[in-house]
C-alpha cells in the first residue's frame, strides 16, 4: 500500500498516467496487474483504507459468498490458485478479504494502488483526447484511459425512515459494517430487510442477542448453503484439475463450472422431480439452484421448484402463521436473486426471535428508543439495516463524469443506463466499465478478468494502430439496449420489483440492467467485436479524424 509519506507527496503534484483505475476491488486489482503486464503506467484509486471492495465493506456477521470459494477466485495465475488454501466450501468475508490482500501483496500491486482517495470528477478533454481526473484530496490526474471498477453493489440504499437522527441507540448498515465487532450480547436488536444480507446475518445475530425483531417486506426464496470445511482430499482434487474446471466455467452460461442435470422440471414425473430436488436440496447452494436449465424461462417448471421450496419452509418453521409470513408468493423463484442461508428458517423457531410484516404494520418513524410502526412502539438497543444497494449504476454516477463536449453521464443516463457491451458509453471515449450495467449476471472474478482483458485488448489495438480515441457508437448502443430488453422479456426477472432493473430505489429509472444471455454468449459477442476490429466503436487517429468508414 502507499505509505502516508508517499501519499502526501503525491497530493502535491499533478500525475500523468496511461490508465487510471477507479476502485481496488477484485476488478480494479486485476486491472492494475494486467496494465502493468502491458507496460502501461497505471494507478488505482480506492476510497476505502483497504483493498477488497465489497469484501472490505460487508463485514456483517454471517457475510459469506454464494459462489464456491474454489471458483470465486482468480484464474490468471496458476501459481496463485495452487498456493492459496480455501478452508470452506463457501468462503466467509474475512477469508475473501484476506485473499484480496494476499493477491495485492503477492504481485506487489500495492505501490500502484492509492487508498483513502475518492475519485470525484472526470472531465474528458476533447482536444487532448484524455481524461482530467479529480480526487477528494485535491489531486489532478491526467489519464489517457480510465477504467471504472467501483463495484456493482457498493452504494448502500439510504435508510428512508423519518426520525433516524432521534434514535439514541446504535445503528449499522450491513454494507458499512464497522471493523470492530458489534456486541449483541443481552441487546434488543432489530434487522430491517430480508434480502441476501439480512438472511445471512439474522441467524448469527439471533444466536447472540437477547431479542431480535425481523422487519420483512417481501419474503424471499432461500436455499440452505450447507457450508462446511473443505477436506484436504477435495482441495487436492480441485488443484489437480483446476485448468479443466476453469475451461468449463469459461464456456458456461453462468461463468461457473456447472451443467444443469435437467432441461426442465415441467415434464418430470412427480416422484422423480421430488427425488431430484430433494437430493440437491441436501447438497444445498448452487447444486440446488442450477439443477434445472429452464427455471428462469419456463413458468411451469419454475412453479414446481418454487412449490418445493415453499413446502420446505412449512416443514422447518413450527408456527404455521410465521411459516406463511415467510413464504414467498406471487413471484417466480429466481426472479429476485435467491439467497443461500445457514439456519435461516429455523431461526424463527427461537423464542427470542419475532417476525414483523411491514406491509401489515409499516414502519412510521424512528424514535429516541426505537421505532414506531402503524400499530405499536418498539424499543431497541441496536438497529441493523440490510436494505440493499443502488446496484450497477450507483457507484458510477456518484462520480461527476463529463464526456465529449462536456456531456454529463448523469444526464445521459437520466432515463436509464445505456452502454455498448456493458463496456463503453457513447460520448465518453477512452472510458471502460468493468462491472456496471449491460453485462451478464456477475458470478465472480472470471467476469472481472474477462471485462478487464477485453478492455486491455482494445487499448492494445489502439496502441498498435496509433489511435488516440475509441468511442462506442450510438447505434451500437441502441442495438445493445434492444438485446438486453428482449433477453429480459424471455425470463421471469421482469415479474418482480428488484435491483436488476432499478426498482428498489425510489426515483431510479426502471430499466433492465443486466444481459440475460449467459457469460458464454457474451464472450462470443465480445470476441467477434474484437475480431471485426471494433465495428461498434468509432476509432480515431487524431481528435477529429475517424479511421473507420462512415464515421
Ligand atoms: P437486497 O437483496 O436488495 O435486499 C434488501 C432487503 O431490504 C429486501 O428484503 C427489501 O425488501 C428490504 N427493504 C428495502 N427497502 C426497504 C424498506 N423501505 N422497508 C422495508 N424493507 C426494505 O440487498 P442485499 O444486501 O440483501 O443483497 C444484495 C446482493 O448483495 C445479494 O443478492 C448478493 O449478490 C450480494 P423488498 O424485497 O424490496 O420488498
Amino acid at each position: 500500500m502507499a505509505s502516508s509519506s508517499e501519499t502526501h507527496e503525491m497530493t502535491a503534484r499533478t500525475r500523468e498516467l496511461d490508465l487510471l483505475v477507479v476502485g481496488a476491488g477484485f476488478g480494479g486489482i486485476y486491472a492494475v496487474y494486467r496494465a502493468r503486464q502491458m507496460g502501461l503506467t497505471v494507478r488505482a484509486y480506492e476510497k476505502a483504507d483497504g483493498v477488497g471492495g465489497t469484501w472490505y465493506y460487508n463485514r456483517y456477521p454471517g457475510a459469506r459468498c454464494d459462489v464456491e470459494s474454489i471458483d470465486y477466485s482468480y484464474d490468471f495465475s496458476d501459481e496463485l490458485q495452487q498456493e492459496w488454501v480455501w478452508t470452506e466450501k463457501y468462503a466467509g468475508q474475512a477469508e475473501i478479504l484476506a485473499y484480496a490482500e494476499h493477491v495485492v501483496d503477492r504481485f506487489d500491486l500495492g505501490r500502484d494502488i492509492q487508498l483513502s482517495t475518492l475519485i470525484t470528477r472526470l472531465d474528458y478533454d476533447d482536444d487532448r483526447c484524455r481524461w482530467n481526473v479529480e480526487t477528494n484530496r485535491g489531486e489532478l490526474i491526467l489519464a489517457r484511459w480510465v477504467l471504472l471498477a467501483p463495484g456493482l453493489l457498493s452504494v448502500p440504499k439510504v435508510p428512508p425512515f423519518p426520525g433516524l437522527d432521534a434514535f439514541r441507540g446504535e445503528w449499522h448498515q450491513t454494507s458499512r459494517w464497522p471493523k470492530e465487532p458489534v456486541d449483541f450480547e443481552g441487546k434488543r436488536v432489530a434487522v430491517i430487510g430480508t434480502g441476501s444480507s439480512g438472511i445471512q446475518t439474522i441467524p448469527v445475530i439471533a444466536s447472540e442477542a437477547a431479542h431480535l425483531t425481523v422487519f420483512q417486506r417481501t419474503p424471499n426464496f432461500s436455499i440452505p448453503a450447507r457450508n462446511r470445511p473443505l477436506t484436504d482430499e477435495e482441495r487436492r482434487r480441485v488443484k489437480a484439475t483446476y485448468a479443466e474446471r476453469r475451461r468449463y466455467a469459461w464456456r458456461s452460461g453462468g461463468g461457473l463450472p456447472r451443467a444443469p442435470a435437467f432441461e426442465s422440471a415441467a415434464d418430470l414425473e412427480e416422484d422423480e422431480l421430488e427425488h431430484e430436488l430433494q437430493s440437491r436440496w441436501d447438497i444445498g447452494g448452487l447444486d440446488f439452484l442450477y439443477q434445472i436449465r429452464d427455471f428462469r424461462t419456463n413458468l411451469e417448471s419454475n412453479a414446481r421448484i418454487a412449490e418445493f421450496v415453499r413446502r420446505k419452509i412449512r416443514e422447518v418453521v413450527d408456527d404455521p402463521t410465521v411459516a406463511e409470513m415467510l413464504t414467498p408468493r406471487g413471484y417466480p423463484f429466481g426472479a429476485k436473486r435467491p439467497c443461500f442461508d445457514t439456519n435461516y428458517w429455523a431461526t424463527f423457531n427461537r423464542q427470542n426471535v419475532e417476525l414483523v410484516d411491514v406491509n401489515a404494520s409499516p414502519i412510521v418513524n424512528f424514535t429516541e428508543h426505537g421505532l414506531r410502526t402503524s400499530d405499536r412502539e418498539c424499543e431497541f438497543d441496536i438497529i441493523v439495516f440490510a436494505l440493499g444497494f443502488d446496484a450497477y449504476t450507483g457507484a458510477i454516477l456518484d462520480i461527476d463524469i463529463h464526456g465529449r463536449d462536456g456531456r454529463s453521464l448523469r444526464e445521459y443516463w437520466a432515463d436509464g443506463a445505456r452502454t455498448y457491451l456493458g463496456a463503453s458509453v457513447a460520448g465518453f471515449p477512452n472510458l471502460f466499465l468493468i462491472a456496471g450495467p449491460g453485462r451478464p449476471v456477475n458470478a465472480g472474478l472470471m467476469h472481472h478478468e474477462h471485462a478487464v482483458d477485453w478492455a486491455m485488448g482494445l487499448i492494445e489495438h489502439a496502441r498498435q494502430n496509433e489511435l488516440v480515441e475509441v468511442e462506442a457508437r450510438p447505434e451500437a448502443e441502441d442495438e445493445w439496449d434492444r438485446r438486453i430488453e428482449e433477453a429480459a422479456q424471455l425470463t421471469v426477472y421482469p415479474k418482480v420489483k428488484s435491483w436488476y432493473w432499478g426498482a428498489n430505489i425510489d426515483g431510479k429509472p426502471r430499466k433492465f440492467l443486466v444481459l440475460l444471455q449467459g457469460f458464454d454468449v457474451y464472450q462470443e459477442i465480445a470476441r467477434q467485436e474484437a475480431e471485426q476490429e471494433y465495428r461498434g466503436f468509432t476509432l480515431r487517429t487524431s481528435a477529429n479524424a475517424a479511421v473507420m468508414a462512415g464515421t
